[in-house]
């Protein structure tokens, strides 16, 4: 049986790790396999392109190089990791995937027609059937970012957080402009609301695209009251 693959996208600090740890539970309780999964990176290769991607190492190379790097980790990923994972019946969820190519080297200046060829060569129209669009105003989520590294006391901002305020508001708008263009892939979710209500309305999203495969999963009472027990 093929598993599904959902995306979860947006701004830094906006939500996304720790809703895809939450969604993973809560599928895990229906008994349903789940791969979590991260962009760049997801695959052993991948990951030495995030190392170079996010220490600005890869900056003089220019938007378009850094681009050309997104793609090639995304083609490994894809091919290593998340393919196996569908086919062998998981559900992946996804942290950031072609949508950030298209909204942060967008952004950057890099043209459509550039980034349309790399997209093709990466994923070679292999997209998500749902992405969870977690939209946050920038301030917000840059100062949770910032709070969460006073707390872990781990490193500085990385290569992209650093980038000022206006930077990232035009990222704001760029990824509700691809929610827009496409309605029936993407869901916006309030990712200002408190954590409990974002995973609730998160839920909802992943119920109302997958009710009938999470029925056929354990059947759904059973398994949303086992969840509520922490089974
Ligand atoms: N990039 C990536 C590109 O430029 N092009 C590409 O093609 C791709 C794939 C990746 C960087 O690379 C860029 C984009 C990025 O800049 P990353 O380290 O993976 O870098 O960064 P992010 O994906 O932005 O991860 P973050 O951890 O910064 O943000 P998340 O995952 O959205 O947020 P999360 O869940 O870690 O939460 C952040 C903090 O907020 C709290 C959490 O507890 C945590 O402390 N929090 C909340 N607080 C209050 N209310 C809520 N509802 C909260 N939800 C979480």
């Amino acid at each position: 049986m093929q598993g599904h693959f959902i995306t979860f996208e947006g701004g830094e600090g906006a939500g996304k790790s720790s809703q895809i740890l939450r969604l993973k539970s809560r599928l895990e309780a229906k008994g349903i396999p789940v791969v979590v999964t991260r962009e760049p990176g997801g695959s052993p290769g991948a990951e030495k392109i995030r190392d170079i991607l996010l220490s600005g190492a890869a900056r003089d190379l220019g938007p378009r190089g850094e681009a050309m790097l997104f793609a090639a980790a995304r083609a490994d990923h894809v091919d290593q990791t998340i393919r196996p994972a569908l086919a062998k019946g998981s559900w992946v969820l996804c942290d950031r995937f072609a949508d950030s190519t298209r909204v942060y080297q967008g952004e950057a200046g890099v043209d459509d027609n550039y980034l349309q060829l790399l997209e093709t060569a990466a994923v070679a129209g292999f997209w998500p059937e749902l992405t969870i669009l977690m939209d946050v105003p920038p301030e917000i989520g840059l100062k949770r970012v910032n709070d969460r590294a006073k707390v872990s006391g781990n490193g500085g901002p990385d290569r992209f957080e650093t980038d000022g305020l206006p930077i990232h508001q035009r990222r704001r708008n760029l990824f509700l402009d691809l929610a827009r263009g496409e309605p029936d892939r993407f869901v916006v979710i309030d990712g200002t609301r408190d954590i409990e209500h974002v995973t609730s309305d998160i839920w909802q999203a992943v119920l109302e695209q997958f009710g009938t495969a999470l029925d056929a999963a354990t059947g759904p009472a059973a398994a949303d009251e086992a969840f509520k027990h922490g089974a």
